[in-house]
């Protein structure tokens, strides 16, 4: 047995359900009123701006008002305490890891609370709405979009995602339907490697059956389990 020194958790929107944060495909969950292609593509937003910012614009707000749950708390007390390599990968945009005082971790689908300007690159923090077109902070373009990742657009900081996941002893996944590739392939890589694998989520997911272990539950309850 490796003694246990590196980890890495990929966590997705059930692990932000209970703290009231919809996810995206359950009954009544976030994509239920909007076709996917419509408000998160880059062809859906070059043919309804206005659809897909007041989307964001609803889920930015929305977010602000949202607090960390015990999974978040959980996963930050281990984040302190752990002496090795932790990476928490978030698909998630809302930040509420960061609230619940976890520092090392790493949003791959981007961030509600930047604005990114597809003018000059700038990424501006924004906590308000951009259904007005604001001005870029950095060079006055209103041409100011969500700084989240959609489909057919490359995830963030995939290289350092992967590095971590080559030098982990285990990895961890969150809350997440295993729909959406790169990250519900990260299992697969982590098995490729021979890192121990466990899963944490509601019900089975996609990919259960690509991890040593899957384990049924909230969130709130498993994960605070789980680091115990
Ligand atoms: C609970 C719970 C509780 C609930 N406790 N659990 C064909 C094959 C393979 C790939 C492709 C393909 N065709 C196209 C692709 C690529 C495409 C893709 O994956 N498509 C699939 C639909 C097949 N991917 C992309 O385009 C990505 N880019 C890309 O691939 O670039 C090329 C590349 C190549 C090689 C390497 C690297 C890159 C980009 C994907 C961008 C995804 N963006 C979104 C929107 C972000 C902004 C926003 O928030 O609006 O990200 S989509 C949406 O899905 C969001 C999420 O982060 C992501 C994942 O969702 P998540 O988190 O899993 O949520 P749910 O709702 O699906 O699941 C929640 C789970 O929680 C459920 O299981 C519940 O049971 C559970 N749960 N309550 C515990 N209390």
């Amino acid at each position: 047995m490796t003694e246990l020194r590196n980890i890495v958790i990929l966590t997705g929107a059930g692990i932000s359900a209970e703290s009231g944060i919809d996810t995206f495909r359950s009954e009544g969950g976030l994509w239920e009123q909007h076709r996917v292609e419509d408000v998160a593509t880059p062809e859906g937003f070059a043919r309804d701006p206005d659809l897909v910012l007041r989307f964001y614009d609803m889920r930015r707000e929305a977010i602000q008002a949202k607090q960390p749950n015990p999974a978040h708390e959980a996963l930050a007390r281990l984040d302190e305490a752990w002496d090795g390599e932790l990476l928490i990968v978030t698909q998630n945009v809302d930040d509420l890891h960061e609230r619940a005082g976890a520092r090392r971790v790493l949003h791959m689908h981007g961030t509600h609370l930047n604005a990114w300007c597809t003018a000059c690159d700038a990424r501006s923090p924004w906590t308000g709405p951009l259904i007005d077109r604001p001005p870029c902070p950095a060079c006055g373009t209103s041409a100011l979009r969500p700084d989240v990742v959609w489909f057919g657009e490359m995830p963030y900081e995939m290289e350092r995602i992967y590095a971590s996941i080559r030098r982990a002893d285990l990895f961890v996944s969150i809350g997440t339907s295993g729909a959406v590739y790169p990250a519900a392939g990260f299992v697969r890589d982590a098995r490729e490697l021979r890192v121990r694998t466990l899963e944490l989520n509601l019900e089975r997911s996609q990919g259960s059956h690509w991890f040593h272990e899957s384990r049924q539950g909230p969130a709130t309850q498993l994960v605070p389990a789980w680091v115990e």
